[in-house]
């Protein structure tokens, strides 16, 4: 297949890229490597230094023998870029990474929220137009959040709810209430989608992703100019590859509040996997699919027990601490989220077994030199204090 990768610079595109590319794929990436410059404006940076695109496909084309085409353009702010990159690939599928992925940037100040939401919500309105101008059959794989459900006080279903009212029945999009402006750009994208399956017959599938972990995939591990980019810090790192760091540092584990917030989870060799079988298994002209993507669920309090007791047995004394939580978000819920349209279609889950800890930890081990204790500890609070306090918008 032609396959299109939209932020195919960032932690989980790069990886993707690489996958379909060794699976025999024609593979272009897209990238104006925005995350390189949001990095730097809130001066953090991946705990591994990552290559330029243009090396690491490079390198890519010497370890593998294959080729990545790239192009490198803003696709919400520059439609003309985008209606010239589909009629220039025309590819079969296109998997959409390439947002604003933090919920603490969007929620620092207004111009980040702006930005987050402009950038996420015009660069799909962007794609979608040009695929219906040149590829309306193309089938595109869009990457939404678990987030954008929120903590409902029932199950949640896979993107759709039947309901009952007053003796009549529909089946619905399952009710949003998102935790951050960033999550809410989520459910903008899914709500435009679904309208475009609605009136234009396009094929979508909406990947509700959980928060995703891990380091390697075997690609990756070819080669050290091969890595992806993995964030600690308190505006790009997600919470298990933090807890990760900081039990290597031996600074203590930074649960937020209570720590009974449960999420889903899934291993970044699991993305890899879901997004190949949502492309290999297309939705139906007209259909808005939506997948839950997560294998498992965990509170953070977990989290932080199972890394404390596989660090404990390496010798690493991790300790706990609860933090006031930085965001507004429940901390002791209800939270039961079916995820099986994927396993039916053949996903074979990597579990977070203490071996997988285990090797996280090793690979941080190795870095360790690397790591800047300033930036754990989160700066950006959900209460954001009013403009004249703050000296700024
Ligand atoms: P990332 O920031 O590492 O990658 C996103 C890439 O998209 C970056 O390289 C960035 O430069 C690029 N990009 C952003 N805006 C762009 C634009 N307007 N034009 C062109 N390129 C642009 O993020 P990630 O962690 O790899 O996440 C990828 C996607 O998956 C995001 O949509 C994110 O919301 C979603 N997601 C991530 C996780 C997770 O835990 N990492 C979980 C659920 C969903
Ligand atoms: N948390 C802590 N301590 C920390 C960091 C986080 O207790 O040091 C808690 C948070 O309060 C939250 C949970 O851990 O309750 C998850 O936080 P996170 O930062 O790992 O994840 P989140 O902000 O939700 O965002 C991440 C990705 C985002 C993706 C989302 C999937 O950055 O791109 O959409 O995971 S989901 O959470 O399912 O919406």
């Amino acid at each position: 297949m032609r396959i299109l990768i939209l932020g195919g610079d960032g932690y989980l595109g790069w990886p993707t890229a690489m996958y379909f590319s060794q699976r025999g794929h024609e593979v272009a990436v897209v990238d104006n490597l925005a995350k390189r410059v949001w990095e730097a404006e809130m001066g953090v940076e991946p705990l591994v230094p990552i290559r330029q695109l243009p090396t690491r496909i490079k390198r890519w084309r010497e370890v593998s023998g294959r080729e990545i085409a790239l192009y490198v353009g803003d696709i919400a702010e520059n439609h003309r870029f985008v209606y010239q990159l589909f009629d220039d690939f025309r590819p079969d599928a296109v998997v959409h990474y390439a947002e604003q992925p933090s919920a603490p940037f969007s929620m620092a100040d207004r111009e980040k929220c702006v930005m987050t939401q402009r950038n996420n919500v015009l660069g799909t309105l962007n794609v979608m137009f040009a695929m219906r101008h040149a590829c309306p059959d193309t089938h595109i794989v869009k990457l939404g959040t678990m987030g954008e459900y929120g903590t409902p006080n029932i199950d949640i279903e896979e993107g759709w709810l039947e309901l009952e009212h007053n003796g009549r029945k529909d089946r619905v999009m399952y009710p949003k209430k998102p935790g951050s402006f960033y999550h809410l750009s989520k459910v903008h994208d899914s709500n435009n989608l679904e309208f475009a399956c609605r009136i234009w017959d396009m094929r979508v599938t909406d990947l509700n992703q959980g928060v995703v972990y891990g380091i390697d995939t075997d690609e990756t591990a070819l080669h050290r100019d091969l890595c992806t980019s993995f964030h600690y810090d308190a505006v790009f790192g997600t919470v298990l590859n933090r807890f990760i760091v900081q039990a290597v540092l031996g600074q203590p584990m930074t649960v937020y509040g209570r720590g009974n917030q449960t999420r889903g989870y899934l291993n970044i060799r699991d993305t890899l996997a879901c997004v190949e079988l949502a492309t290999l298994n297309p939705a139906e002209p007209g259909e808005f699919r939506v997948f839950n993507q997560f294998t498992e669920q965990f509170s953070v309090n977990e989290l932080a027990a199972r890394v404390q007791s596989v660090a404990a047995a390496m010798g690493l004394a991790a300790e706990i601490d609860h933090v006031e939580n930085p965001r507004i978000e429940l901390e002791d819920h209800y939270y039961n989220a079916r995820h099986s349209a994927l396993v039916e279609l053949g996903l074979v889950p990597h579990l977070l077994t203490d071996a997988v800890l285990a090797e996280m930890i090793d690979s941080v081990v190795r870095a360790k030199d690397r790591i800047d204790p300033e930036l754990i500890m989160p700066r950006i609070h959900w209460r954001m204090r009013s403009p004249a306090r703050q000296g700024g918008d």
